[in-house]
């Protein structure tokens, strides 16, 4: 049975069932697993009972979906503040592994995981690779990082659990990650989009062709990407390239995940309860509204978390995807309410300048902010590389691209930005996740 469904790229992988479960079914068994999750947390975590016994909010008083609004929210520094096991609501005897992400200040955050989350983690991994079309007789060349990071081992389990053969060659030494993919026969990769772009890019410098390589699909998340980004992958690679999501606090990668469709993210539901809600006010906003995400996991044991605010902004898609599953789907993550920044008084955000970028021929996906403060006004740089070609051709076609990018840029921010091309290279490569900005002005 299981040889069948998973050797042709049409086959059905048996983990991938929730993903079509009629939608009444589906709401029983997200009841039933919340009013699970929430009566754990109360049971084993102090602060979880403290606020909820704060709100006057009892475990049992859960009679549906709806009446999640009345537990209280969970935010970053909670995770902060009980470092590094306080959140855990398994004795360590029962915890199998522990992974940490490193925030921008201090401590990292520490996440641990039941043999039974793990046992979750791959399912909706292998949900995830499936979704990609990808089954048993591809090989899976995975660059996320290994380590504390979520990526490399959540993307590893997930790709061995598909019966995929998968290559942990993990993060980093680009010259090797093309060797491997042309000798080894890959079929798809992971990594971050900003990384796989500097692949490309090597692999063109070393004459390796891509686009004539077995290589098809690409599952690229743990950053965000714009679709102009996505398309310039495409155009270059040959691949279809896929947009995978999740976080440390939640699980890892694996909490959502582009099908065949590429329009929208299905959200692994039956393991991660989504709501979309305002940030400003904390109340739920309707479907096809865009706010900020906020996840209660379903089945965790060693972690749960209850109403985790991610600070990802997006909104649910209120239609059914093509696809058939039944499971909800979210927009494209663009931004995030923390990476927004504000020069002379107008909010930008770095997708915003990607997709205005790209929009323009002759740039190339490499490109920085650089935010400064000059006589007490703010500055805003905006390095992008240019194609060699229109780097070595005459000045007027330089100024020409120059223009044309500070039009983009202004029409679609509504504010100045200096623009300066830069040859091929100037910016620096990421092996995980990209440094869009670099905000300087705390500095002076
Ligand atoms: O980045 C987990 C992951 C690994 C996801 C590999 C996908 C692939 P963290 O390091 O905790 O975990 O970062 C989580 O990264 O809240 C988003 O802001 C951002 N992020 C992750 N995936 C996407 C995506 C991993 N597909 C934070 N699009 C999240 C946009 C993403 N942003």
């Amino acid at each position: 049975m299981i040889e069948q469904w998973n050797d042709s790229p049409g086959g059905f992988h048996p983990a991938s069932a929730p993903d079509y479960l009629p939608v009444e079914q589906l709401r029983d068994l997200q009841l039933r697993r919340l009013q699970g999750v929430v009566r754990r947390a109360y049971d084993h975590v102090a602060l979880f009972r403290r606020r909820m016994d704060e709100r006057g909010a009892r475990p049992d008083g859960l009679k549906s979906l709806a009446d999640i609004t009345r537990m209280p929210f969970t935010v970053k520094t909670d995770l902060r503040d009980t470092y590094p096991f306080g959140l855990f609501a398994s004795p360590i005897q029962e915890v199998v592994r522990l992974h940490a992400s490193s925030g921008t200040t201090g401590k990292p955050i520490v996440v641990a995981y039941t043999q039974e989350d793990i046992n979750v983690w791959t399912s909706v991994m292998v949900r995830s690779f499936a979704a990609c079309g990808l089954h048993r007789g591809d090989i899976i060349q995975n660059a996320y990082g290994y380590g504390l990071f979520t990526g490399g081992l959540g993307a590893h389990y997930g790709a061995e659990g598909l019966g995929a053969t998968v290559i942990p060659i993990s993060g980093g030494n680009s010259d090797r990650q093309i060797m491997v993919m042309k000798d080894f026969g890959v079929t798809a990769i992971c990594c971050t989009p900003s990384y796989f772009l500097h692949l490309i890019e090597r692999a063109g410098e070393l004459g390796v062709d891509m686009k004539s390589l077995p290589l098809r699909a690409g599952v690229f998340g743990a950053e965000p990407w714009t679709d102009a980004m996505r398309r310039r992958i495409e155009a270059e690679s040959s691949i279809k390239a896929y947009d995978i999501y999740g976080l440390t606090e939640i699980i890892g990668p694996g909490v959502g995940i582009e099908c065949a469709e590429q329009s929208g993210l299905h959200l692994f539901e039956d393991h991660f309860y989504p709501e979309i809600i305002d940030p400003d006010t904390g109340a739920p906003v309707p479907d096809g509204t865009e706010g900020e995400l906020v996840f209660t996991t379903l089945s965790k044991k060693a972690m749960p978390m209850i109403r985790y605010r991610t600070r990802d902004i997006t909104a649910i898609i209120p239609e059914k995807c093509q696809c058939g599953r039944t499971i909800r789907r979210m927009r494209r993550i663009g931004r995030r309410s923390d990476d927004m920044f504000i020069i002379r008084g107008v909010n930008v955000f770095p997708s915003q300048v990607e997709a205005a970028l790209l929009a323009v021929e002759g740039t190339l996906p490499h490109y920085q902010i650089v935010l400064a403060r000059e006589k007490g006004l703010d500055q805003m740089e905006v390095q992008v590389e240019v194609t060699t070609e229109v780097f070595s051709d005459k000045v007027r076609s330089l100024e020409l691209l120059q223009g044309q990018l500070s039009h983009k840029l202004e029409t679609t921010l509504g504010i100045r930005a200096e623009v300066r091309l830069v040859e091929p290279h100037t910016i620096e490569r990421s092996q995980g996740k990209a440094k869009r900005v670099i905000d300087n002005r705390k500095m002076q």
